[in-house]
């Protein structure tokens, strides 16, 4: 059985939702002396529960799906969002579809697409543009879109989206040149624009569905603690955009001698993807991910200990078999180590292969890291309960053993 772990769940800084422990009802007044006893308790139990405690640090380049995968891992383990993380959900939600909306506009003048019709989309244009002016730029860039506001603009976003050229600007949107910031529409808008009647209601509240699907970057490090099969779990979730991943090593040293397992996270869907280093250099964010991790392995090698477990999960794997599967894109376009001449780029199964191969270049098998690979997708809650379930028939069964009172 599954239940909210006792332990408080923290982010750096943000209030756990911890609840008073030492409270005493009214009418039911204790002494000094006694409080001060159940707090001594209270502290042993806490220590008690700290030993037993297993460590999870998931780590990651941006947006490869660790937030994702952590919000997954509550649903199933029935940690329910506070009313307050709900609130914070609907706003990213409305700023999701906003500002994915918006980047599609400029991919598809980008491209040249014309529209199916202009009569409709040109005046729903400027009916958001005068929108966005009397909302106000930095409202929108900090997620502050209200639900009037958001239900104002939801017609001419559908209009928007009925579009044709619309629609064209947002399959060919990684075919624009240049910096991906302004092209990355979010992988997800077609998700919600597709539900935009169910978004675009009064007290609307997202489902659990519509929360796995949001995109909010993480820029602090967030912890969360579930009972898993009664072992306190404790998970640590770490932004992975270039300028958080200092925090990385730090986590790491601090954790250290306690860190169970790493969770690396690449999106593997990524392959025909690009980014714009602060260099200026434009460089694919598969091959990114892949040297971030031999980096950390490299450099803070003495961190990662013989007794950690190295997870690593092709993720996104849902978009990674469509690009392949059925947009048939040609993966060794993009990835100058498939060795085309033996193996079918449009094959899923070897496409596969070789990525796990690949990962065996930077984690060579004798670098006495036990090492397990997945292929997963973080929004698929089945996905991610089988996954976690084989992890924890392999990896984890040991500790689980360890760590269970005899
Ligand atoms: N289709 C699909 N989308 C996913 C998957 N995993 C994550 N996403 C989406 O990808 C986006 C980024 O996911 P996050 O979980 O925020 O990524 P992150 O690794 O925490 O990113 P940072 O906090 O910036 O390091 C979100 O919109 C997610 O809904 C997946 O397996 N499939
Ligand atoms: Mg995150």
């Amino acid at each position: 059985m599954s239940i909210l772990c006792p332990c408080a769940a923290s982010s750096s800084g943000a209030s756990s939702g911890a609840e008073a422990k030492y409270s005493v009802g009214r009418g039911n007044k204790l002494s000094a002396e006694q409080v001060s006893r159940q707090i001594d308790r209270q502290l042993k139990a806490d220590r008690e529960l700290r030993r037993h405690e297993r460590r999870i640090l998931l780590l990651g380049t941006a947006a490869s799906g660790k937030s994702t995968f952590l919000r997954s891992m509550r649903i199933i383990h029935e940690d329910r969002f506070s009313e307050q993380e709900l609130l914070s959900f609907k706003s990213v939600i409305y700023c999701n579809i906003w500002r994915g909306l918006m980047k599609l506009l400029y991919v598809k003048k980008r491209l040249g697409i014309r529209w199916e019709n202009n009569k409709t989309g040109v005046p729903a244009v400027k009916a958001l543009l005068a929108l966005e002016k009397e909302i106000g730029h930095s409202a929108l860039m900090a997620c502050g879109l209200r639900e009037d506001q958001f239900l104002r603009a939801a017609p001419f976003i559908q209009v928007l989206w009925c579009d044709a050229g619309v629609r064209e600007a947002f399959e060919r949107r990684h075919s624009v040149p240049g910096d991906e910031e302004f092209k990355d529409v979010g992988e997800n808008l077609d998700y919600y624009l597709n539900r935009l009647k169910s978004i675009s209601v009064v007290n609307y509240r997202p489902t659990d569905a519509h929360i796995l699907h949001s995109r909010r970057f993480t820029d602090s490090v967030f912890e969360k603690c579930l009972l898993y099969e009664g072992v306190p779990l404790r998970i640590i979730d770490i932004g992975g955009h270039t300028n958080e991943r200092r925090k990385w090593s730090k986590t790491l040293r601090i954790f250290q001698g306690e860190l169970q397992s790493v969770i690396y996270i690449i999106a593997c869907s990524t392959f025909n993807e690009t980014y714009t280093k602060a260099s200026g250099e434009l460089i694919n964010k598969l091959d990114e991910s892949f040297l971030c991790l031999r980096h950390l392995l490299d450099v803070k090698s003495e961190l990662f200990t013989r007794d950690m477990n190295l997870i690593v999960f092709f993720n996104k794997d849902d978009l990674f078999s469509y690009k392949i599967a059925s947009l048939r894109v040609d993966y060794s376009k993009f990835d100058s180590t498939f060795p085309a001449d033996r193996f079918d780029p449009l094959d899923l199964g070897q496409v596969r292969e070789h990525l796990i191969r690949r990962l065996t270049t930077v984690v060579p098998p004798n670098r006495q890291l036990r090492r397990y690979t997945h292929f997963t997708t973080s929004i698929d809650l089945s996905n991610v309960r089988r996954v976690f379930r084989d992890i924890r028939d392999t990896v984890m069964l040991n500790f689980l053993r360890e760590a269970l009172p005899a």
